[in-house]
């Protein structure tokens, strides 16, 4: 047992808390196991770590460059407000824990039952339907450490060992079936991609696929708009992007003004100028949008060609569940500046909501939901319902968030403590699962593991002839399409 926890940790810290290095060893083992020559597998380890890299690098800076800054309005207004971000709702989530005097190194634990419970799940896939391996590591130990709080919060006299086993379990089937929802969208949206989303907005992926059609028309898209005149400028992303977020960032960086900026950032410089300093900051949003794009198409081109190794000879007709900025370099690149900004367009109406009508909590936007939930809804949105689809989920979504995260981190007292998870799962999800919990106790658990475990066999039985298909061989899902359709395969409609 000792040596078994000591490999366990080994591989937590320095491989499924690094999802680079867990990337990258996926496409070695694919490979291998594909029979390809260990130079092949060498070369696939590396273009698989470095994309991964690469995007961290995209999505660090991006984090690391505007998270203070939309947190900076709670210092400039003096404001004692909940950040809705899941860094701050991790820290929120430990302070909670240790606050009540227990230890929260039991999330080791809960990450390595939960991912055997996902691993058995997709083994047995032939009775629970489950597709999907949920691999985005800093997300699993960031959903460990709310939903520990959760269970804590909702059992306070449960012993330690108690609280890892039903964790594990719940949170094990939450990343199986909620990654399992986004297969038909992700896979309809890559063309068979070869993965699925596992992070933080599977179910909001799942409901947009389902409404976007109905709000708004495919033919009217991004990718169709023709700006005329100098509007034109905006149909290239890098122009859109930068004069968007200087805007965007310009106004809420020129409200916290030039002394609270110093206080927060340290890399802007003394003798700088303040405007200066808001375009270099404002324009480096589209650098790290632009770094993001390639290290997306870096690392999901290996991970699609090496995982049918581990889907044909390992976990069989597994697909891996990946971080969702995987799934930008599949839409067009202005759907995601378009869903951040329709995104906070809904949050700050909700502010000012719950300010007007005297809230008991107040909520400040944290950057990572605002961006990376409603740029993903927006990547969705836009393919299945156009612009109008693209605007008005975001923006919907931003009040959800809000509203939700709100109620979460009042009732869940996490707010006490400066913050809650607040992406759109742990928005819209999640309260009603912690509700749940709380008020049938084990009654509870059970239920919201049978019904979470009911949803992949609705989706099979709905759909038995391609619900496995789609996943495994994309050709084949179109033909069996074409011929429901009765058309030719390259005339088959993908909604
Ligand atoms: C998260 C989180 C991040 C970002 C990143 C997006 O939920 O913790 O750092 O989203 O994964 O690429």
């Amino acid at each position: 047992m000792e040596i078994l926890l000591s490999v366990w940790e080994f591989f937590q810290n320095n491989i499924l808390t690094k999802p680079a290095f867990f990337i990258g060893f996926i496409v070695f083992a694919g490979y291998a196991l594909l029979g390809k020559k260990w130079y092949e597998c060498l070369a696939g380890f590396i273009k698989g770590t470095v994309g991964y890299m690469i995007l961290n690098v995209a999505s660090g800076g991006l984090v690391g460059n505007f998270r203070p800054v939309l947190a900076g309005l709670k210092d400039r207004f003096e404001l004692s407000a909940a950040v809705i971000d899941p860094y701050f709702g991790q820290a929120a989530a430990q302070a909670s824990v240790e606050n009540i005097g227990r230890s929260f190194s039991m999330m080791m634990m809960v990450l390595l039952i939960a991912f055997t419970m996902n691993i058995l799940l997709v083994l047995f896939r032939k009775y629970t339907k489950i597709r999907t391996l949920f691999i985005t590591g800093h997300v699993m130990v960031q959903q460990s450490s709310t939903a520990l709080w959760l269970v804590l919060f909702c059992f306070p006299g449960l012993m330690d060992p108690q609280v890892v086993v039903m964790l594990g379990i719940l949170l094990g089937t939450y990343w199986a079936v909620a990654s399992n929802l986004t297969v038909e969208p992700v896979a309809k949206l890559t063309e068979g991609g070869g993965f699925a989303t596992g992070h933080q907005q599977m179910f909001g992926i799942f409901l947009v696929s389902k409404i976007a059609k109905k709000i708004g028309d495919p033919k009217k898209s991004l990718e169709t708009l023709k700006l005329p005149g100098f509007l034109s400028i905006f149909n290239e992303n890098m122009v859109a992007t930068g004069v968007l977020m200087t805007i965007f960032f310009g106004t809420i960086i020129t409200i916290l003004g030039p002394d609270l900026m110093h206080q927060i950032d340290k890399g802007f410089g003394k003798n700088q100028n303040f405007l200066f300093y808001i375009l270099e900051k404002s324009l480096n949003f589209a650098v790290y949008l632009t770094i993001l794009q390639l290290g997306v198409r870096t690392f999901v081109s290996e991970l699609t060609n090496s995982f049918q190794g581990i889907s044909e000879k390992l976990l069989p007709g597994s697909v891996p569940a990946v971080d969702c900025a995987a799934t930008y370099g599949f839409g067009h690149p202005n759907a995601v500046t378009f869903g951040f900004l329709f995104g906070a367009f809904g949050q700050f109406l909700a502010i000012m909501g719950l300010i007007v009508f005297n809230s008991p909590i107040l909520i400040i936007s944290g950057f990572v939901p605002l961006f990376f939930d409603n740029a993903t809804f927006a990547v969705f949105a836009n393919r299945l319902g156009g612009i109008r689809a693209a605007a008005i989920i975001p923006f919907c979504s931003g009040i959800i968030q809000v509203l939700g995260g709100g109620f979460a981190a009042y009732h869940f007292t996490t707010g006490n403590f400066g913050g809650w998870h607040g992406n759109f799962d742990w928005d819209a999800v999640w309260p009603f699962i912690g509700v749940i919990m709380e008020n049938l106790q084990y009654v509870g658990v059970a239920a919201v593991v049978i019904l979470l475990l009911a949803i992949p066999q609705i989706l099979y039985q709905r759909n038995k002839d391609t619900y496995f298909v789609i996943a495994e061989d994309f050709d084949k899902y179109k033909e069996i399409l074409a011929k429901k359709q009765g058309v030719p395969v390259d005339e088959v409609v993908i909604d």
